[in-house]
């Protein structure tokens, strides 16, 4: 059985980081039902379209295991499906720009009245504050979460990660909220109101830059590339490929490098094991020399140590580097290209990377369900076609009869018959 079988959810959602949420939940086994503009839809169907006309893979790739129903939520036959529908479900989840699902009537006050058993979950931008009108988009999360300002070298501007940390880091931790808030109406009986704000979900994740701007107080970050050759400011500086942790850490070129772009190893320096190190990379004097001995003795030397160590990375592939460290229980990772992550067989295996058919553009890889449940594992189902459920979820879910779903249609509420129907 599904974790979060027999749980409704109205999906509100659109662009990535409320479908992120959505998504997951969908993989628990949560009934999700996407609420989409009738003719138009999330707008991520069109965006970025790499087969004209074909719901593009942004959208396929975040809306997995879903149901859609156009509805137009500003008719009043719409409004009035769409309040049955927050009597139906349990959780309601949006990321609209703020205040407008206020604007659509649809207040905490009055979906408390229609379900006080309704969970209703959102992502913001910001919370409350300054900025909490304005509407967000991942890297201007990344830009006011911390992210940015200690990414990338000190030399350079601040830089954006290609992790989508804004967007599905923050459905992420709505997601969380969510399960946590189901729990707890299990015994209360009420729902209650879950926000997770992107700014938030970002410094969540930065946490680690915030311990070293307090330690910045106490004197120089000796582990950041900066130390010992340069004056550290007033805020934690980029730190470059520098390990968030206690154990320094570089990246380093392997063998390829000079032609291949992702021909770089992850090494990390493991105190507990510099022997080992010494002696794979041709420096035994150094397990013994004072100088470098100890981890505290190697700090101010760490870029000298990481080139040396790198003139031994560059004579192996970063496999070998791998083969070779990690028996020693050196942690290091290669460089993967998202080619090399698409093709790993492992990641097949596990149903990390799933290969999922869909009936307009044929089939495509997209990332599954990355947290395995033993008893409740996840299916991948492809995403619905716009409105493919609009007709099944005004009956079966929401009871209306044929006629009713006739006046409903009639009303513009639900945008055109489908095709089939149309031509009846
Ligand atoms: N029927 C009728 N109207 C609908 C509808 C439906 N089914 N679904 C949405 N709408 C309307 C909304 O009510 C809203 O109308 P009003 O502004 O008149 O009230 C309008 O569509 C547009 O909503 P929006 O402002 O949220 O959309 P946008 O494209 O202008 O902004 C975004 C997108 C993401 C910037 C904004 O939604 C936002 O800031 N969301 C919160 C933060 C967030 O999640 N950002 C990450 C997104 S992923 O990068």
């Amino acid at each position: 059985m599904k974790a979060l079988e027999g749980v409704k959810i109205l999906d509100f959602t659109h662009v990535q980081s409320g479908p992120t949420c959505t998504q997951l939940l969908a993989w628990l086994g949560a009934d999700v039902i996407k609420v989409e503009r009738p003719g138009v839809g999330d707008a991520t169907r069109q965006q970025l379209q790499d087969i004209e006309g074909v719901d593009s893979l942004y959208f396929t790739m975040l809306n997995h295991n879903k149901r859609s129903i156009t509805l137009d939520s500003k008719n009043k036959e719409g409004k009035e499906v769409l309040e049955r529908l927050v009597k139906t479900c349990d959780i309601l989840v949006e990321n609209f720009a703020p205040g407008a699902l206020d604007r659509m009537g649809l207040t905490w006050a009055r979906i408390q009245e229609l379900n006080p058993r309704m969970i209703y979950a959102s992502v913001k931008g910001f919370g409350p504050g300054p900025y909490e009108d304005c509407k967000v988009y991942e890297n201007v999360a990344q830009c006011t979460g911390g992210s940015a300002s200690t990414t990338g070298f000190d030399d350079g501007p601040p830089v954006v990660t290609g992790a989508q940390i804004g967007d599905s880091g923050t459905g992420l931790h709505l997601a969380f909220g969510i399960v946590a808030a189901l729990y707890h109406r299990e015994k209360s009986g009420r729902g209650q109101r879950v926000q997770a704000a992107m700014q938030d979900g970002v410094l969540n994740l930065c946490r680690v830059k915030l311990r070293d701007q307090q330690r910045l107080a106490h004197g120089p970050l000796t582990e950041y590339p900066q130390y010992p050759d340069e004056e550290f400011g007033e805020a934690v500086p980029r730190a470059g490929n520098a390990s968030g942790g206690g154990q320094p850490g570089w990246i380093l070129k392997c063998k390829g490098w000079e032609t291949d772009p992702n021909a770089y190893t992850y090494f990390i320096t493991q105190a507990a094991v510099w022997s080992k190190i010494c002696e794979v990379i041709g420096k035994p004097e150094w397990i013994t020399d004072p100088d470098y001995a100890t981890p505290k003795a190697r700090l101010p030397k760490l870029k000298s140590i990481f080139d040396t160590i790198e003139q031994w990375t560059m004579t192996k592939t970063k496999f070998e580097v791998m083969d070779t460290f990690n028996p020693l229980n050196v942690p290091c990772g290669p460089i993967l290209s998202m080619k090399e992550l698409a093709e790993e067989p492992s990641l097949r295996k596990t149903g990390t990377i799933v290969e999922v058919d869909h009936p307009e553009r044929g089939t495509y890889l997209t990332v599954g369900m990355p947290v395995k449940l033993s008893d409740s594992p996840a299916e991948v189902k492809r995403s619905p076609l716009l409105g493919e459920h609009t007709d099944e979820i005004l009956t079966s879910v929401l009871g209306y009869d044929a006629a009713e779903v006739e006046r409903i249609r009639a009303s513009g509420a639900i945008g055109a018959a489908p095709a089939s129907k149309a031509a009846e």
